[in-house]
């Protein structure tokens, strides 16, 4: 496995890839152009630029997150062909700067959904956290408003401004697809692109639904093992994957993750990981802990050797973390919280390799 860091280029991370680079066993960056609008092609003299850049800190780009999925192709409307093509030549042009692994998702309109931004805890540091009565009752815009006001004035992954300003009219749209109809949808777009995908070697790898069930309506469905499994049949190109993110999927209580892990990383479905852990409150409540097992509700040597067993080859990156010792930034991704995440996860590696050999 190679371990890698989620980083916001174009000045939008107060985290610089000289820090970046002192965390101990980081291969390289995960990053995006977060300025180009959804559907537009990436111009390959800006990833140029983008790789040089990172290279200059001996780190490698050799994973995207997101490039995302236009409205219109995820809706099915008619215009999606030409978003369809839109997203083959930013490939092609990732692939020219060696990229190996797009992450994207295929979320109605929203990316994840938290209640909270900073939720202070005992020890005086906070974290996102998740409430499900809060979601239940909160309009869609509302939430927008909130998460904006939270978000000491990053642009947060999934809640960009474009998005925003639509949304209201999207999740009208949306009223009239069925669960059946917005799988076909998927299925269009994965047969449209995974030859592609084939063609220039680069890995699509989708992230499931954070949390994995529905909200305000919206039909979700990369959920669960069953809907994973549905999902890969759909295409069953190796090149066809997707992000195994243990927060996401884990908050469902019925998801066993090393189970899953097991499953799919086991047939080389699995492209790039994010690990992190949360702590349960009750049933669907929950705050993202510090990594730890002893920290949150998950076993993490568990979903380690799980990845570990099935000869994980692919990218692993720390996920969300607190903020720690007076740190402000992006809600979730500051450098403090997510490095010891690394170091934790590099650790329960190396104790499982030695212990196996
Ligand atoms: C949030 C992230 C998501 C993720 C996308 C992938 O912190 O995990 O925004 O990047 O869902 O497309």
């Amino acid at each position: 496995m190679k371990m890698v860091f989620r980083w916001f280029a174009g000045g939008y991370d107060k985290i610089t890839l000289e820090q970046i680079r002192q965390i101990p066993g980081m291969s390289g960056v995960v990053t995006s152009l977060l300025d180009i609008p959804v559907g537009e092609v990436w111009p390959l003299e800006r990833l140029e630029a983008l790789k040089k850049e990172i290279e200059n800190y001996g780190l490698e780009v050799e994973v995207i997150e997101s490039v995302n999925i236009h409205e219109d192709i995820k809706l099915g409307e008619k215009t999606r062909d030409k978003y369809i093509e839109a997203y083959i030549e930013t490939m092609k042009n990732l692939s020219q700067i060696g990229v190996k692994v797009i992450c994207y998702n295929f979320m109605p309109v929203l990316d994840w959904a938290r209640s909270e931004l900073a939720r202070p805890l005992s020890d005086g540091s906070n974290t996102m956290a998740y409430k499900h009565e809060h979601i239940l009752n909160i309009d869609p815009q509302n939430l927008a408003n909130e998460v904006g006001k939270q978000s000491g004035g990053f642009e947060l992954p999934g809640w960009e401004p474009d998005r925003l300003k639509e949304m209201s009219i999207t999740i009208d749209k949306y009223r009239s697809i069925s669960e059946d109809q917005y799988w076909k949808n998927i299925k269009y777009f994965l047969d449209s692109v995974i030859p592609y995908a084939e063609k220039y070697d680069i890995k699509l790898a989708i992230h499931p639904d954070d949390p994995p069930w529905p909200i305000f309506n919206l039909v979700r469905v990369i959920t669960s093992r069953d809907n994973i499994r549905k999902f890969l049949d759909l295409n069953k190109s190796p090149y066809n994957g997707v992000t195994l993110c243990t927060g996401s999927l884990g908050a469902n209580k019925n998801n066993d993750i090393p189970a899953i892990i097991r499953e799919f990383s086991g047939e080389g479905r699995v492209h790039f990981a994010h690990i992190r852990n949360l702590k349960f409150e009750s049933n669907k409540d929950f705050y993202e802990s510090a990594h730890l097992s002893r920290c949150g509700s998950f076993d993490m040597f568990e979903i380690v050797k799980a990845f570990y067993d099935t000869d994980f080859t692919g990218y692993i990156r720390p996920d969300h973390g607190r903020m720690i010792w007076g740190e402000t930034g992006r809600a979730g991704y500051g450098l403090y919280d997510r490095a010891m995440g690394a170091t934790y996860i590099h650790g329960l590696w190396e104790a499982i390799d030695k212990m196996s050999r």
